[in-house]
């Protein structure tokens, strides 16, 4: 097995001890600790289930001696696709303590995903809920993952487990646990955006991770007495972790999950639990705004509503501002690290027009341009990224690690960015020829080499379209060959693909074929941006 590593260079690591970001806290220990302040306060309210830091705690300790028991050993990854109930804390948590490491996948993911989030990791293991909130049966993705992963050892199910093992079952077994783990080994896999090809494993370790929170806590205001609604899908960096639902349980707070993120699931939770903050995507914090002007629900203990993974105009967030009772806070962040927000005490244009600063002094962020050299200060360019919560590499993937990280260590995110004079990062585009559609990332080559796939398909270029609700939309236009197919016809199809459904093509395009240059072959980048610039042209 491929060790999971992420390392800093010994003299950055001192520092960044030194200087009390790493302070050696792991995921069970802080766990425990909160358990035995505050046993008897609420952790997690899912649906009519509410549990106490006890139980909570109680339960992973249970849910980690199940997992050993059924012949899983430390170090071992577990692809856990679970969505927002509350078996996603006992079951991570219940990994955390058992020295299992989990690989995070979103419950839109499919069978194509999962077998490789499970080749790519090695895993030993499948979590997953019976059935999703759209009612798809991951029983029925687990049985293609026998026969497309012959590694899988374990298939692990909560609700009812058919063939497979009961995630209940296992409450009751009994093994010893391991000691805590070094707070320097990888404590989880996150999954990345993907800008080229399939997603990368971002491997985080416990100092990295808890510091990047605990740290987001103090920004946003978080405290034991805060109330966080987790909206977004609970597996998804930005509610994990900023300040997220991991945030909030470092602070000993509550958190509430919301099945789904639409005003009609969340507004009776806001009122009924009194949440005080949650965070959004651009457009579902738009459809927020819109809801709160004749909604009949008090939403009024809001205090802050974090927007972010995708660009938030200007307009858009005095839309937000405008219609919803608290403090707009953008967040600009990735899986890989590096996260900015807007202070909450920051003038208002900052809030409306800026994407925010680092979390730490010691994110060093480059703005560069092509060939490297920093732009002059106001210029938009590259954005580069290192520090203490940044990674340094992907997990078993050399290709990519020498595409995305600079030889001195910087993650190059592949944002075009420009800094304010005060000191703020404005998102102004990207360099890579992925689609951020309602702020999930998705790869163009990707979606191009499924298309490719088709008997009727000659060739793709798959590219964003500027929309107006989802930011960007797919658009995938297709040389066809043989019987000419249809549209609907070519989407049905990539439905079964076994992919997440949000990187189906919005839009397909048929074309006779792809201009190409007088001098001959143009690169997939030039020609995507062409095929873009000809479609937006005769809108
Ligand atoms: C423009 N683009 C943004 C923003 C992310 C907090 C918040 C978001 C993420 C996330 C996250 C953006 N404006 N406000 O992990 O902890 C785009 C950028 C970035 C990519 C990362 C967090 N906020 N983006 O979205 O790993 O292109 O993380 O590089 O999913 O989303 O995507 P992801």
């Amino acid at each position: 097995m491929i060790p999971l590593r992420q390392e800093w260079p010994p003299e950055f690591a001192a520092r960044y001890r030194a200087a009390g970001y790493w302070r050696g806290e792991t995921f069970p220990a802080f766990l425990r600790q909160r358990a035995a302040e505050r046993p008897g306060a609420v952790a997690v309210v899912g649906g009519d289930r509410r549990w106490t830091y006890a139980e909570l705690h109680e339960r992973a300790e249970r849910a980690a001696a199940g997992f050993l028991a059924l012949g899983l050993r430390p170090g071992d990854r577990v692809v856990v696709q679970l969505g927002n109930i509350p078996e996603f804390f006992s079951a991570v948590f219940g990994l955390f303590r058992a020295g299992l490491v989990p690989v995070y996948a979103l419950p839109a993911h499919r069978l194509t995903e999962i077998a490789h989030f499970v080749a790519k990791s090695e895993a030993a293991a499948y979590l997953a809920a019976e059935r999703g909130t759209d009612g798809f049966d991951y029983r029925t993705l687990a049985r293609g993952l026998r026969a497309a992963s012959p590694g899988l050892r374990h298939v692990i199910i909560v609700g009812d487990a058919a063939e497979f093992t009961g995630f209940d079952a296992l409450d009751g077994c009994r093994a010893a646990l391991p000691g805590d783990p070094d707070p320097a080994s990888v404590a989880f896999l996150q999954i990345s955006g993907g800008t080229t090809g399939l997603s990368k494993l971002i491997p985080r370790t416990h100092d990295d991770y808890i510091y990047s929170f605990r740290a987001s806590n103090e920004i946003c205001g978080v405290t034991g007495d805060s109330v966080f609604l987790c909206a977004l899908p609970a597996a998804h960096n930005f509610p994990m972790s900023s300040p997220g639902h991991m945030g909030a349980l470092y602070a000993g707070a509550r958190v509430v999950l919301s099945p789904v993120p639409s005003p009609d699931a969340a507004f009776p939770l806001i009122e009924r639990e009194r949440v005080t903050i949650s965070g959004l995507v651009p457009p579902l914090a738009l459809l927020w705004a819109q809801a709160a002007a004749t909604a009949k629900h008090d939403i009024s203990s809001l205090k802050v509503l974090l927007v972010g993974g995708a660009k938030l105009t200007p307009e858009a967030a005095r839309r937000v501002v405008a219609a919803l009772p608290c403090t707009l806070q953008q967040v600009f962040g990735m899986a890989e690290g590096l996260v900015n927000y807007t202070r909450l005490n920051d003038p208002e244009e900052v809030i409306l027009e800026t994407q925010g600063r680092p979390i730490s002094p010691d994110d060093e962020v480059l703005i560069v341009d092509d060939m490297g050299e920093p732009v002059p200060e106001g210029e938009p360019g590259y954005l580069l990224a290192r520090g203490p919560y940044t990674i340094r590499g992907y997990h078993n993937d050399e290709a990519a690690n020498a595409r995305s990280f600079t030889p001195d260590g910087f993650y190059r995110t592949g944002d075009i960015v420009r800094r304010t004079p005060g000191g703020n990062l404005v998102v102004q585009g990207r360099a890579g020829d992925h689609i951020n559609r309602a702020g999930e990332k998705i790869s163009a080559e990707e979606v191009e080499d499924h298309l490719l796939a088709h008997p009727n398909v000659f060739d793709a270029a798959v590219v964003s379209i500027p929309d107006e609700f989802l930011g960007e939309r797919i658009c995938a236009f297709v040389i066809p060959q043989g019987d000419r197919p249809r549209a609907v016809a070519l989407k049905a199809w990539m439905r079964t693909r076994g992919i997440a459904d949000f990187k189906v093509p919005d839009q397909v395009v048929l074309v006779d074929g792809f201009e190409t240059t007088a001098a001959g072959k143009i690169s997939r980048k030039e020609l995507r941006a062409r095929l873009r610039a000809r479609l937006l042209a005769e809108e």
